[in-house]
């Protein structure tokens, strides 16, 4: 059955188990794996390292997050040591905050680049999920473009998990493109979502394939939070902001492409388009989730070009069914491309991205709750925004029951700029900040976004602020910015 997806006569007598491909990692060893939300990553052999327990202080590389086989085993078993350049992980969580795991969190779009700066870390291992190998070792990923191109260019050694459960006709959604190097006089000639630029699969050099370990598992799919009253009502302002833009006439009936976060109010946006009769929708994003699987397949959406596409268990049997139709409109990219500037820049992508929280200036801190606690990392959230044509932020006006304000006097830590930040939305309205100065965007984020119940209190510190700043263009009372964040962790309520 395996032998028909390993198309080099060679490389089908390199079949190993888990364990023997495990049995290859030693101690202090890095490590690339394939993998971006949940999408791609290879499940048996970091199970193997994990069960073998013998390579300790390992740095650990992926596209984005991974699942439990992955991030979950390798901190349980006390293995991984160091970890980039995103996690979602209940367990490695943990762990970074613990302090057992030195975590550093970059821009996705710059991994492949990094990786391929061997100054800062040489591959060891390239751990790569695929569903097809070619005939001249080209290397088909699952759903994950990812890293994936630069592990296989700059590891020593590649260990294959070729996945059954996946099927080879994937082969032809992934367009491989290698990023012109620094100082290259050419542009990266993506002018539609779903131009192609690239190759189905990634060249490999063969004599650095190991092994390959055969699996039949798509793992543990993530699963989706239903939409709520509050994503419902943060889904509602953002699209009758859109609606307005298009009435002013500052936006097309077909919107430019979309670029959409991750998570339960990130899905309410995407199921809300559907229901309210856009029509030649079109994404530039980095994951492609349910809802906007589903916008494909009802031809609500025209075209969708990811880096990752990140499917429930429901979603995947969908995916699969819809195979052929589908194979035309989405383009899986390496995650350089799927989040480069020079394209974001070029096709206008409307950005829409989650806050942790947000401060009456509109910077935003999606990662380090109460300033130290790590979350998941900037992701992509950085790479859009900075270069969107229009930069949304959401975030629900209260978090843990209503005891925490998301909208606070100053955030603990800057992930994304007041700059890069153009619209700031909650389930109380829309507030459109662009050409606004630092005071005026406190008014009307105070006014349209907080809750109710923070309302008062944060309009009295405003005026405090006023009062007391030592300068009036972006007025700050030093001694309280960070006073609610303190009797939250005090008392338990902000
Ligand atoms: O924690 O589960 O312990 O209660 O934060 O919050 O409401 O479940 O939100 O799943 O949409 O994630 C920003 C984390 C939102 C995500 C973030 C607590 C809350 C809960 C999660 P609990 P929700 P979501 C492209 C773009 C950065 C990466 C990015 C993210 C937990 O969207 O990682 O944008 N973004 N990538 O209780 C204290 C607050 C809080 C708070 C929420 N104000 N104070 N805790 N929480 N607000 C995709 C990729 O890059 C891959």
């Amino acid at each position: 059955m395996y032998e028909e997806r390993i198309r080099n006569a060679d490389l089908r007598n390199r079949v190993i188990s888990p364990e023997e491909a495990a049995a290859k990692i030693r101690s202090h060893m890095v490590l690339g794996f394939s993998g971006f939300t949940s999408a791609g990553y290879p499940k048996a052999i970091p199970q193997a390292i994990a069960s073998r327990g013998e390579a300790q202080d390992l740095t650990v590389f992926t596209g984005a997050s991974t699942g439990p086989e992955l991030d979950g085993v390798l901190t349980k078993a006390g293995l991984m040591s160091r970890r980039s350049p995103f996690q979602s992980n209940v367990d490695s969580r943990k762990a970074i905050n613990e302090g057992t795991v030195e975590f550093f969190d970059q821009h996705l779009g710059l991994m492949p680049r990094f990786i391929r700066d061997s100054r800062h870390h040489h591959l060891d291992y390239a751990i790569i999920e695929c569903c097809l190998v070619t005939e001249d070792g080209g290397v088909v990923p699952t759903l994950c473009g990812g890293s994936t191109q630069a592990m296989l260019e700059q590891a020593d050694h590649v260990l294959l998990e070729l996945n059954l459960a996946h099927s080879a006709k994937v082969y032809g959604i992934h367009d491989n493109y290698r990023e012109p190097g620094i100082g290259c006089r050419r542009g990266i000639p993506i002018y539609e979502v779903t131009d192609r630029i690239g190759t189905p699969a990634i060249p490999c050099d063969i004599e650095k394939i190991k092994g390959i370990v055969i699996t039949d598992d798509f793992g543990a799919t993530p699963k989706f939070t239903p939409v709520d009253e509050v994503s419902t009502a943060i889904a509602g302002h953002l699209i009758d902001f859109l609606k307005s833009e298009i009435a002013a006439g500052a936006l097309p009936e077909y919107l430019y492409p979309l670029q959409s976060g991750v998570g339960s109010v990130a899905n309410a946006v995407l199921a809300g388009l559907m229901d309210s009769g856009f029509r030649d929708l079109t994404m530039y994003t980095e994951v492609v989730q349910d809802s906007a699987l589903e916008l494909l397949i009802a031809g609500r959406m025209r075209a969708a070009s990811a880096t990752s596409l990140s499917l429930s268990r429901a979603g995947l049997d969908r995916f699969y069914s819809h195979l052929d139709q589908l194979k035309g409109k989405i383009v899986l990219r390496p995650q350089d491309i799927s989040n480069h500037p020079e394209i974001i820049r070029r096709l206008g992508v409307i950005t829409m991205n989650t806050a942790i929280e947000a401060d009456i200036y509109g910077n935003i801190n999606s990662t380090n709750i109460m300033g130290s606690r790590m979350m998941n990392g900037i992701g992509g959230s950085g790479d859009f925004a900075r270069n969107a044509q229009l930069s949304i932020f959401m975030t629900p006006s209260t978090a843990k029951g209503g005891v925490i304000s998301s909208i606070v006097p100053m955030v603990t830590h800057v992930d994304n700029i007041s700059q890069d930040v153009h619209v700031l939305v909650t389930e109380y309205g829309a507030a459109d900040l662009r050409g606004k100065s630092p005071k005026e965007r406190a008014e009307i984020i105070i006014e349209t976004c907080c809750h109710p119940d923070f309302r008062e209190p944060l309009w009295a510190y405003y005026k405090r602020a006023l009062a007391e700043s030592h300068a009036l263009h972006n007025p700050v009372c030093l001694t309280e910015a960070f006073r609610w964040h303190e009797r939250y962790l005090k008392k338990g309520a902000m």
